[in-house]
């Protein structure tokens, strides 16, 4: 028996995070449901027209029935923000798409991690849990793990090392008031600021930030969407489900006193495994940061005030 998966929405998001799977042939059932039949149909032909070259699996279109013994069930679905819409108002439209899906989802759920990607992210995956009435580690939230991927991607590209020497977070919420997390970047075991000035760098760290932060709008300024960046982040997430990686990524998860920050969801490093989200680390950050970190979790909640029942 292999790997059975859910994706809820098959728009840019979701196809592409179906792309990714099918490319590393993570599962060996991958199902998309949409409320457009037809888009879903047509992602989940295209997907299966590569497999000679990927690798044998099952990809389809289905129902919320084929949510049942699935692994995981990703949540992709949404609309996207309108010309003149504010953030509150796709909040409260997503919310409520967001309610209907954990609705049915529910009626055939049985097992399995819930990934909501949908934004508002961090609303919306909190939501999702108090709808769902799963435990806190089954609903992760994607958070700031693709957040934390465009860090690494331009720290990388500042400092001329290869990726897989960078490490480093953003954390907090996806959106304006997250924070990068520098005590605890970096490079080859060398924290950032002592790697930079061993190497005699000049690097603008508020310009680097500022650029990731931004990153998203850029990418919606110049094509319109983004779906490439976070499609691998949500392949990362789902394979340290499903294979028990343990991998430690800033996903969210509701908050139960950590950092002193209570029923909320906020993003900070959490060991992802087979039962979702296992552990929230705790780590030891700066006085700043903390204070940053609790701001950020205010502005989650004060979101999700707004838009609950
Ligand atoms: P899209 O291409 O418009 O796709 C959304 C899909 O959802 C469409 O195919 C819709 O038919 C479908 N849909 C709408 N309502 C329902 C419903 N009730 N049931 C099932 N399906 C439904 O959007 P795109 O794929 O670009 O983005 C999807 C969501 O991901 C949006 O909320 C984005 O803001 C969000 N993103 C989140 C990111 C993150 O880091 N968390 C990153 C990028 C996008």
């Amino acid at each position: 028996m292999g790997y059975k998966v859910a994706i809820i929405g098959a728009g840019f998001v979701g196809a592409s995070a179906a792309y990714a799977m099918s490319i590393n042939n993570l599962v060996s059932e991958l199902v998309l449901i949409d409320v457009n039949k037809e888009k879903a149909y047509g992602e989940a032909l295209d997907i299966s027209h590569g497999l000679s070259f990927a690798g044998h699996m099952k990809v389809y279109s289905g129902e919320y029935s084929d949510v049942k013994d699935c692994d995981v069930i990703v949540v992709t679905a949404g609309a996207a923000r309108k010309p003149g819409e504010t953030r509150l108002d796709l909040a409260k439209k997503n919310a409520s798409i967001m309610k209907s899906i954990v609705t049915e989802m529910m009626k055939h759920y049985n097992r399995g991690t819930i990934v909501s990607v949908s934004n508002p992210v961090d609303v919306l995956a909190y939501m999702t849990q108090k709808w769902s009435g799963l435990p806190a580690h089954k609903v992760i939230g994607s958070g700031t793990v693709l957040d934390s991927a465009r860090f690494r991607t331009h720290i990388s590209q500042a400092l001329n090392v290869d990726i897989a020497n960078v490490h480093g977070y953003i954390i907090g919420e996806h959106g304006d008031s997250q924070l990068p997390l520098w005590s605890a970047t970096h490079i080859a075991g060398t924290q950032f600021d002592e790697y930079v000035q061993a190497n005699g760098l000049n690097i603008d760290k508020e310009t680097l930030f500022t650029e990731v932060k931004a990153a998203g709008a850029t990418i919606i300024k110049n094509k319109g969407a983004t779906y490439y960046g976070i499609a691998l982040s949500i392949n990362r997430i789902v394979e340290s489900i499903l294979k028990d990686f343990n991998t430690i990524m800033p996903v969210g998860t509701v908050l139960d006193g950590q950092y002193g920050i209570k029923d909320v969801l906020v993003n900070v490093p959490t060991v992802v495994g087979g039962n979702g989200a296992e552990k929230v680390l705790e780590l030891k950050i700066t006085d700043k940061e903390l204070e940053l970190l609790k701001h950020s979790a205010e502005q989650v909640r004060a979101v999700i005030n707004e838009v609950k029942d």
